[in-house]
């Protein structure tokens, strides 16, 4: 594969390579990673952006001005971008019973506040997209919560939220995170089909989409390329979090392509074919195990397994036989329209070829060929054709 490019779009959290791999059983085993340091680092790998929480740049107690000067310097001396931020509304105790869905009022007004803070430095940095993780919202003790109130405390904050975007004129477009449990026992808006269906709900849901990230629908046990061409489908896949999961267990966030690799095939194939234009975002955590030699190798394995995944997708695609086993399959059929042009229900009832005259039994003898499909990717994706 090629080296990557900024024409590719890959972008970073901070959050990512600076993860000094503290987890709840064990201390830091890496030091803090200079901010800049890491602009410098992503820009020299290849990486066109690089996307922050709040309080990842700018920690309570930080002299803004002067960290926002030494960063943007760095931006400016590498030409990296900042697509995307986000607010950290999980790590201080005061989130310990969620943010915009707190039974704290109190807690939930502080949370609108510190995320119109960081809306303004997102407008002024130029950031296209800001994401709402909602960790904490969410619930251990079913009788602690009411639901339909969080979810109307959700939406009025994301409206809220929303309208004040409009009104300032920012041209930024929200992206809610969807993800079943973790730190919760379990958290609102679970999947991206949740997330879909709260987002219809909006005042302002135009310009309200998801991130789905490939681990959190996975540990839903979903399938993740199919949901976020769900998503597309809708017009509402406004970012991606690309990772790798093994199973429905806690959230690894491991390497794009280090969990279920024929899957993150067919997500490349579907984010290079399918409509898909936004930033190849990745949001991993380099192992615990690797100093920060291997912090940076784990940064470079996720644009390149990308692209090298491109590389195999673009040739699946080329392969005849693949095209053959496709018309095998019927997968160009599914896109013809079930009733003809100008067609009603009442021809469709009147044309006895559909019924009276159709002979299901005959019909249900034709195969479909998916694994002869699914081998060819495979040997696609192994490199053997
Ligand atoms: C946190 C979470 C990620 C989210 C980030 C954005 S923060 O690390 O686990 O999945 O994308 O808030
Ligand atoms: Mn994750
Ligand atoms: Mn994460
Ligand atoms: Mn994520």
């Amino acid at each position: 594969a090629t080296a990557p490019t900024p024409d590719d779009r890959f972008s970073f959290g901070l959050w990512t390579v600076g993860w000094p791999a503290r987890d709840p059983f064990g201390e830091a085993t890496r030091p803090p990673l200079d901010p800049v340091e890491a602009v410098h680092r992503l820009a020299d790998l290849g990486a066109y952006g690089i996307t922050f929480h709040d309080d990842d740049l700018l920690p309570p107690g930080i002299d803004r001005a002067a960290v926002l000067a030494r960063f943007r310097a760095a931006l400016d001396a590498t030409g990296l971008v900042v697509p995307m931020m986000t607010t950290n509304l999980f790590t201080h105790p005061v989130f310990k019973d969620g943010a915009f869905t707190s039974n704290d009022r109190g807690v939930r007004r502080y949370a609108i506040r510190k995320t119109v803070r960081n809306l303004d430095l997102a407008a002024e940095l130029g950031a296209s997209t800001y994401v709402f993780w909602g960790g904490r919202e969410g619930a251990e003790v079913d009788s602690g919560k009411d639901i339909a109130a969080a979810l109307d405390r959700y939406r009025e904050a994301i409206d809220t939220l929303a309208a004040y975007v409009k009104e300032q004129g920012y041209r930024i477009r929200f992206a809610l995170e969807p993800k079943p449990n973790e730190p919760r026992g379990d958290i609102l808006l679970p999947t991206v089909g949740h997330a879909l269906a709260f987002i219809a709900t909006l005042e302002h849901g135009d310009i309200v989409g998801v991130n789905p990230e490939v681990g959190h629908e996975q540990m839903a046990g979903l399938n993740y390329t199919a949901g976020i061409a769900q998503a597309l489908w809708a017009g509402k896949l406004f970012h991606v979090d690309l990772n790798g999961q093994r199973g429905i267990k806690y959230d690894q966030d491991l390497v794009f392509g280090h969990g279920d690799l024929l899957s993150a095939f067919a997500t490349v194939d579907l984010l290079e074919n399918g409509g898909y234009d936004g930033p190849r975002h990745f949001d991993y955590k380099p192992l615990r195990t690797e100093d920060i030699d291997g912090v940076w190798a784990s940064a470079a394995a996720n644009m390149r397994t990308y692209l090298l995944l491109k590389e195999r997708v673009a040739a699946f695609r080329a392969d005849p036989e693949v095209a053959e086993a496709m018309a095998v399959a019927g997968v160009g059929e599914l896109a013809r329209p079930t009733l003809g042009p100008g067609e009603t229900l009442a021809d469709l009832l009147a044309d006895r070829s559909t019924f009276e005259d159709y002979d299901p039994d005959e019909a249900g003898e034709r195969g479909y060929g998916y694994v002869r499909l699914n081998q060819l990717a495979v040997e696609h994706l192994m490199g053997a054709r």
